[in-house]
């Protein structure tokens, strides 16, 4: 009998409602070439017209809703004209990473075949590493607050918060990854001449787990200097590890380097099990370009090959990535325009589909 996998879809905001259905029949393409099955169900929350209809993000029971499926395939969240956008983040994705303790936010930039970066002199090869965000805590607390409010006093406070266990464990994956990296090279970003507390102590933690482990070469860089380094020279990094925070900063600097963020990747790993894990692509809802059947899909398809890794489908998620690089640097005609081209949501997801199937 074959392997069959529980999916949890969630279509979110703006193109999210676009581009999770190509991730989808990316995916189905995937399972029929591979002998696995797929059961998918999708779930209408998380979005800007839950919260009308409801006036919450989420259901009460969401967690006993999605804890029992092997993944979470999820768009995007975030439409401001009806819920403000710290509201609508809080109230969903930001639930789901704590709740699943999904600890991790992997975050692939990879320049790939048939995709012209913005700096000079870099073409297919030259840039290839991982971002490792801290997912749970850091400077995403929610702690803090408003006193003095219409005064002129009015005062607003918000708390960074470390802990040893949550730092600690995103190191210790980082320095799993660079370990079994050809180049074992890793860089923390840091902010410790500024952030003088929280930043010293990440240092502090970073550093004792470099003791560990030899084979690596571990170095670290200031935020903003290393923001200028991606730029300059991205080819140097292998595996960044940053705080919640500076790896979203990151994360979206190191793709618009390669090409587009249109096409970046990203898993949100609870690595223990314990919970499942949630892929979506790196950019948001887009507003601006909702509606118009021109946002790129390839972020979401590839968070899906990330997903068919993680289920244990290697070979499936191999075949996803080795389509869309085809796709991407062999049929100009149906790329979006993000990436140059005249193509459409639909055509760019079809013509990866048709790929993965051949
Ligand atoms: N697909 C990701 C998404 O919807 N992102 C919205 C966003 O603002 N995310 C912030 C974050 O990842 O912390």
């Amino acid at each position: 009998m074959s392997q069959r996998y529980r999916i949890a879809a969630i279509l979110g905001d703006g193109i999210g409602r676009e581009v999770v259905p190509e991730g989808l029949r990316c995916l189905r393409a995937a399972a029929e070439a591979h002998g696995f099955e797929l059961d998918v169900v999708e779930h209408d929350f998380a979005c800007a017209d839950h919260w009308l209809r409801h006036g919450a993000m989420l259901p009460p029971d969401w967690k006993d809703v999605l804890g029992g499926f092997d993944a979470i395939f999820f768009g995007a969240v975030g439409w401001p004209e009806v819920v403000p956008d710290h509201v609508s983040l809080w109230g969903s994705l930001l639930q789901f990473r704590r709740g699943f303790d999904q600890y991790v936010n992997l975050r692939p930039v990879r320049l790939l075949r048939g995709v012209r970066s913005p700096l000079r002199d870099h073409g297919p090869g030259d840039i290839d590493f991982r971002v490792v965000r801290e997912n749970t805590e850091g400077e995403y607390s929610n702690v803090g607050g408003r006193i003095f409010e219409g005064t002129d006093r009015e005062t607003v406070l918000q708390e960074t918060v470390l802990t040893r266990i949550g730092v600690d464990r995103v190191l210790r994956y980082a320095f799993d990854l660079a370990a079994g990296r050809p180049r074992k090279h890793l860089t923390w970003a840091t902010k410790s001449n500024g952030i003088s507390i929280a930043m010293p102590y990440w240092d502090e933690r970073a550093a004792a787990m470099a003791k560990q482990y030899p084979d690596v070469v571990a170095d670290k860089d200031h935020i903003d200097i290393l923001a200028a380094k991606f730029v300059l020279r991205p080819g140097q990094y292998d595996v960044v590890v940053a705080s919640n925070l500076f790896g979203d900063i990151l994360s979206d600097l190191g793709p618009a380097c390669a090409g587009t963020i249109g096409i970046a990747p990203s898993a949100n790993i609870n690595p223990d099990r314990t919970w499942p894990s949630l892929f979506e692509p790196v950019h948001g809802s887009a507003p601006d370009i909702a509606g118009r059947g021109i946002a790129n899909p390839v972020g979401q398809i590839w968070s899906g090959a990330m997903m068919l890794e993680h289920l244990g489908e290697p070979a499936a998620a191999a075949a996803v990535l080795a389509a869309i690089e085809r796709v991407l640097a062999d049929r100009p005609e149906v790329l979006t325009p993000d990436l140059g081209g005249p193509g459409t949501t639909e055509g760019l997801g079809t013509a990866i589909a048709a790929e993965i199937a051949w």
